[in-house]
């Protein structure tokens, strides 16, 4: 356990400091040797996909690439560490839940099926068979099938959630709230209308060809360590890189690759971004909007000293529509409000705009600094406004790249892990299975907490996830699941939602993707669809972390026979015998998966269709369409901050550290952000800090203004000075999701605002009951 300290950070992401933490880390999961042969299986043809982030990786082929936290994430789930039956004897549950994150899923692999009892508090070992049973006993006393929930982490393969889906919809409910829902489903809503598909449209080889790149909220030194090597070759060859972000990321300003042997032996690195636009938080509609209004005012000039439209025309005129209302709405948006709201001067926006008018090939990239506002779906759609002017859709080297999270969780919203299905979806899998699926939506996120809590809904099951910490306003979601008559989880570790269970409770541990996976026919291998839609085989190289583990597949399939007995048609054992009867299945329901299983074992795998790509536009419209959005004036923190006129309201942004996977904490380190030691911490401007009456390293209290009256705070956070706008604050996930009200979510999306929760600050308090959970395991040490 590091000390607590805070200083600043000089080197580049990447380099040496890269490879020290992975040692350490394996290390630390006691497994220097086996670790190491399995991080070289990671993303190979031969291999299991990686388990860290859904960035692809180079033709899934040969060449070993080297990702610091895609190690970490090996190195969590090789771990030799074991959580058995003897840890769940020692400790009540009310102790374990004393525990931080961190210590809890520190305990290891779980190793055997365990039922909670009430009468002593504590998980004790149960049989498979007893399990299932008791979960179908609960499904079949419910009043309705929409009774229950179904919850999805987006690790889950392909075959584990095409089987699932099924069982749930055979079953009778489209009740599936995913991570998604937290994640990236803006972009899904916001493409969908505008392009068609809710997918990014770019490959890896477009970013060999873009002569300008824009990144919007992402922090790829740490999330997406792998594309920095993209970023860097993009950068050498002359390319403009161009961040927008509140902080000063490491990972967007300079990279060391540790397998540049050369750059090592020399302590060099690569600068990666070429502009740096250090925008408020929630600015960047604006900010976009700003740059539109340049572009737009300078080919107003050109086309009236008779030269050539900047624009696109042909494209415009062609394929897209609203152009001539859109390009109104930009006129009529003021640089006041668009500098006022971008926190950016009108000089930074032109020169943005200027390079965006200087790149024949452009590619937009956004994450989570995008999606998690209340208008995130418009700041995407004004992306896309930006990308359409010069038709930098479905041509080489541009277009848009949403960068998803967990490696297959845009494999499972194509098997249709979804709450509400398409009708002709629906339709085929009636035609294919014979059964009437359901065809009401279902809830999503906020939904299934919301049926929850009201006592609409009565049995929650999660394939995979950390739903109790990962989800917002935690009281509530804590009191949600606590009132539900069943919890289940199919898990490989430890982790709160364990915890925060039913009056009954099972905790189902399941294999990793690193693990070898035998069923009758021989060792098995999953799909999973990476960022970029590229879908490929998968197979573990490890022995299971303990024999009574069951893939996540075969723990559907006797759940469904269990539940449904004779009712179903499936064969469900039969088809986890050999997943390619799995993915027969697959390729009967969806027509992008013809011969999935030819094609899938072609090294590299296949990409599927993107009608986008190819310029056919499959929205209603029948073109892209360019949306109008005012800069928003009115959204929660503008609210607040008239509400509150005499005290400082901060807009508050929730991410992630170095050392964590979204709830998985693996240590207390941040190391580019120069954090050691401590998670606790909030950035802040220092003339912030001033403002306040404080110091750098006091302690303080959040309070969210919500406006719903209901009071949330977050407590004993330590004041660390920092490059950030004014006004402007970051802490890190999931230590602030308390603050975050369950009824503030993006428009359309309905994803919680984790990225803007106005708040203000107050000298911490201590509360023995509100501090005492969960600082257990970390040592008091030295501020300095
Ligand atoms: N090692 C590791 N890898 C991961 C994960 C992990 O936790 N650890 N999580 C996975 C998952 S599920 C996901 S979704 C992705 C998440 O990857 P990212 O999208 O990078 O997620 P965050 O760390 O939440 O923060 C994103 C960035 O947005 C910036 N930001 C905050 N607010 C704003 C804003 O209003 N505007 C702009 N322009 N920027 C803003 C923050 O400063 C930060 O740099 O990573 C995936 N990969
Ligand atoms: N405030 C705030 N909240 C956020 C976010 C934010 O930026 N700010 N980000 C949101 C985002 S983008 C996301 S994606 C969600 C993440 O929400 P989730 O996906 O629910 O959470 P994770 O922390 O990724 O889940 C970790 C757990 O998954 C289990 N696990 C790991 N591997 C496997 C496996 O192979 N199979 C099974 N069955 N289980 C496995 C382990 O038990 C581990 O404890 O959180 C969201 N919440
Ligand atoms: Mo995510």
């Amino acid at each position: 356990m590091s000390k607590k300290t805070i200083r600043k950070y000089d080197g580049p992401a990447g380099g040496w400091g890269a490879l020290k933490s992975v040692a350490t880390h394996l290390l630390e999961q006691d497994i220097p040797l086996r670790g190491a042969r399995t991080l070289l299986k990671a993303n190979q043809p031969d291999g299991f996909d990686c388990p860290g982030c859904a960035w692809p990786d180079r033709d899934h082929t040969s060449t070993f690439e080297f990702c610091e936290n895609g190690a970490k994430a090996v190195a969590a789930e090789s771990t030799r560490h074991r959580a058995g039956p003897e840890l769940f004897a020692q400790y009540t549950v009310s102790q374990l839940a004393g525990y931080s994150d961190y210590w809890l899923e520190d305990q290891g692999r779980l190793t055997t099926p365990m039922r909670y009892d009430a009468a002593s508090d504590r998980y004790l070992p149960v049989g498979w068979d007893q399990a299932f049973a008791l979960i179908a006993a609960h499904l079949n006393g419910l009043a309705s099938p929409d009774e229950a929930i179904f919850y999805t982490s987006g690790r889950t393969s392909n075959e584990a959630a095409f089987l699932y889906q099924l069982f749930v919809r055979e079953f009778g409910t489209n009740n599936f709230p995913d991570c998604s829902n937290m994640c990236h489903e803006p972009s899904g809503v916001a493409l969908k209308h505008q392009i068609g598909v809710g997918k990014g449209t770019v490959s890896l080889h477009d970013f060999e060809l873009a002569d300008a790149i824009f990144i919007f909220g992402q922090n790829p030194g740490t999330n997406h360590p792998r594309m920095l090597g993209e970023l860097r070759e993009a950068s050498r060859r002359g390319a403009r890189i161009v961040s927008f972000n509140p902080l000063r990321e490491r990972g967007l300003e300079r990279f060391a690759d540790p397998k540049d042997t050369l750059q090592m032996l020399h302590y060099g690195s690569t600068p990666i971004s070429s502009d740096y636009c250090q925008l408020r938080i929630g600015g960047d509609l604006a900010a976009v909007k700003g740059m539109i209004k340049h572009v737009l005012e300078r080919d107003a000039e050109a086309l009236l000293e008779g030269r050539a439209s900047l624009l696109d025309r042909a494209f415009i005129a062609e394929h897209t529509t609203g152009f001539d209302a859109f390009a109104a709405s930009v006129a009529a948006e003021s640089w006041d409000v668009i500098v006022a709201e971008s926190g950016l001067s009108e000089a930074q926006l032109r020169h943005a705009g200027d390079i965006y008018l200087g790149a024949d090939k452009v590619i937009c990239c956004w994450g989570m600094g995008i999606t998690q506002h209340k208008h995130s779906v418009a700041t995407i759609q004004m992306i896309v406004n930006l990308l359409l002017l010069r038709g930098h859709l479905g041509r080489p080297g541009a277009g848009a790249c949403p960068v998803r999270g967990h490696s297959n969780v845009q494999g499972d919203r194509t098997m249709m892990i979804y709450e509400k299905p398409p009708q002709d979806f629906l339709d085929r899998l009636q035609a294919v299975f014979g059964f009437e699926p359901p065809r009401e939506d279902g809830y999503d996120t906020i939904g299934a907490i919301e049926a929850m809590r009201d006592g609409r809904a009565r049995t929650f099951f999660a394939m995979g996830g950390n739903f109790a910490t990962a989800t917002p306003d935690t009281d509530a979601t804590h009191r949600a699941l606590r009132n539900c008559d069943l919890t289940v989880h199919v898990t490989t570790k430890l982790n709160r939602s364990h915890l925060v269970h039913g009056r009954d409770a099972l905790i189902l541990p399941c294999l990793g993707r690193t693990e070898i996976d035998v069923q009758e026919a021989g060792p098995q291998a999953v799909t999973v669809e990476d960022s970029m839609s590229m879908v490929h085989l998968s197979a573990g190289i490890n022995p299971p972390a303990s024999d009574a583990l069951l893939s996540e597949p075969a723990i559907v399939a006797r759940l469904a026979e269990a539940t449904l007995g004779g009712r179903s048609r499936i064969p469900w054992r039969w088809l986890v015998c050999d997943y390619d009867r799995i993915r027969d299945l697959v390729a009967q329901v969806f027509d992008d998966f013809q011969d999935f299983n030819a094609r899938v074992r072609v090294p590299g795998g296949f990409r599927l269709s993107n009608t986008a790509r190819d310029r056919v536009w499959v929205n209603p419209a029948g073109r892209a369409v360019f949306c109008a959005h005012a800069v928003p004036t009115d959204n929660p923190i503008h609210r607040a901050r008239a509400r509150n006129p005499d005290r400082p309201v901060f807009n508050l942004s929730t991410l992630r550290s170095h050392d964590q996977y979204n709830t998985t904490i693996y240590g207390l380190n941040d190391r580019y952000r120069g954090v050691f030691g401590e998670r606790r911490v909030l950035f802040i401007h220092a003339d912030d800090i001033a403002a306040l009456g404080m110091r750098a390293g006091d302690r303080v209290d959040l309070e969210s203004l919500a406006e719903d009256g209901v009071r949330r705070m977050a407590r004993r956070f330590m004041l660390v000075a920092y490059d950030i706008p004014r006004g402007c604050l970051s802490a890190y996930y999931p230590e602030t999701n308390a603050l975050v009200p369950l009824s503030s979510f993006a428009d359309e999306a309905r994803t919680p605002t984790s990225k803007s929760i106005p708040v203000v600050v107050l000298p911490h308090r201590p509360d023995p009951e509100a501090d005492a959970p969960a600082q257990r395991d970390i040592p008091a040490t030295v501020v300095n």
